[in-house]
């Protein structure tokens, strides 16, 4: 295209139009190498470590992912200490790796737009608001819990903070959120709904037929596959023949697309695109955000099925550090102004506890409150 350019140019009669045209092209050349050079160092093409590029997003983009990603952590490291302690009982999985996929998610959407995921639910739900306070006392079994305390690790919930669950059937919630997005449109909001869901979900009938009648009815909900590469200790190449679940959308002519997860923002531009699409009356879109989980699949895991060389790549990849190092790097953020943000995580973690352990434990008049009962249910009998 450029030889042609100057092709062409040399054919120009006037100085002066000659002149203008170099300078058009000088531009375009510029333009070209830059893409390339920005392509060839971008961290979505070169996965293994993150180069620091001059960021496009705002200092108080960086320092809110940042925050946010370190409270999530801390929380469940704390979480993980506690549970050994056995202050925290029954199922517990943990979020500590996939931070970025909340991070990146907070930011595209609006405090409306409506979240449900399944059972690895803290990060998510302390994004969308649910403070770590009724996080704690949830995981304690206490009264002042975000359900209560009927509903323990797997099953958060906000009905203000529009955070729909925490749900353990696996794929279950893939119906429920596409119910949610029929509401919206219902009623005529301009709401999207995020969907999340596993790897393993992702081969849940349930995912199929959901997938067509949100098409039909051109839902505004967005399908994020949160694939961390294992379902339990299974990994997606024994369960599935195609390594690329993004393309479970084609069958259906759904937009779908693949993200890196350990980067907020690659998860940040991939999930707006997807939630102008629905908002714009685009209907729906599914993402598969390749992220990975740094711990066991639950509390008790001996992790067999992985090396420890594999986890350490993604570790090198951690999207904390990567921020941390934007702000150091291109925002000039000092080590004090750091400290504070790491002193205000830890107490808000240490006050989550105090909370938690000061809280009441439910009274007994509440264990068949909010249990949904089918008086004339067969089965029942007294
Ligand atoms: C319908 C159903 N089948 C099986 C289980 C048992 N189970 C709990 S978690 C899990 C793995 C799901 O993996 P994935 O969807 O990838 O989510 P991740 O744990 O990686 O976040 C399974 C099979 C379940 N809870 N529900
Ligand atoms: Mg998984």
């Amino acid at each position: 295209m450029i030889f042609i350019g100057y092709k062409s140019l040399a054919k120009c009669p006037s100085k002066k139009g000659r002149k203008s045209g170099i300078f058009v092209l000088i531009l375009v050349n510029f333009k070209i190498l830059q893409d390339a050079f920005f392509l060839g160092f971008s961290p979505y093409l070169c996965p293994l470590k993150f180069k620091t590029l001059a960021p496009k997003f705002s200092k108080e983009t960086y320092l809110y992912w940042y925050e946010l990603m370190l409270l999530l952590r801390r929380f469940e490291e704390k979480t993980g200490q506690l549970y050994g302690m056995q202050k925290i009982r029954g199922f517990c999985h943990l979020y500590i790796g996939q931070e970025a996929l909340a991070a990146g998610c907070m930011t595209a959407t609006n405090p409306d737009d409506k979240f449900i995921t399944a059972y690895r639910d803290h990060g998510l739900a302390i994004a969308k608001g649910i403070t770590s306070n009724s996080c704690m006392a949830e995981l304690y079994g206490k009264a002042t819990g975000c359900s209560k305390g009927k509903g323990g690790s797997m099953h958060f919930f906000g009905l203000k903070e529009n955070f729909f669950g925490g749900h353990g059937i696996v794929g279950a919630q893939i119906g429920t959120g596409a119910g949610l997005a029929f509401a919206e449109r219902y009623r005529g909001t301009n709401n999207v709904v995020l969907c999340f869901f596993g790897d393993g979900a992702a081969r849940q009938g349930m995912l199929h037929e959901t997938f067509n009648m949100a098409m039909l009815w051109d839902l505004p909900i967005v399908f994020i596959c949160e694939n961390n590469h294992y379902a339990m200790g299974t990994s997606v190449a024994r369960t599935s023949k195609t390594l690329d679940i993004y393309k479970t959308a084609d069958a259906y002519e759904m937009p779908s697309d693949t993200i890196d997860g350990m980067s907020p923002e690659e998860v940040h531009n991939g999930v707006l695109r997807a939630v102008n699409r629905a908002r714009e009356k685009g209907g729906p879109t599914l993402l598969e955000i390749k992220t990975y989980r740094y711990k066991g699949h639950s509390m008790s895991d001996p992790q067999k099925y992985r090396t420890k060389e594999e986890l350490e790549e993604y570790k090198d990849r951690d999207p904390i550090d990567h921020v941390l190092r934007v702000l150091q790097t291109e925002y000039k953020v000092t080590d004090e102004e750091i400290e504070v943000i790491i002193e205000r995580v830890k107490k808000e973690v240490e006050d989550s506890v105090t909370f938690a352990e000061e809280s009441p434990w439910p009274d007994e008049s509440e264990l068949l409150k909010d249990v949904y009962i089918q008086q004339d249910y067969p089965f029942i009998m007294d």
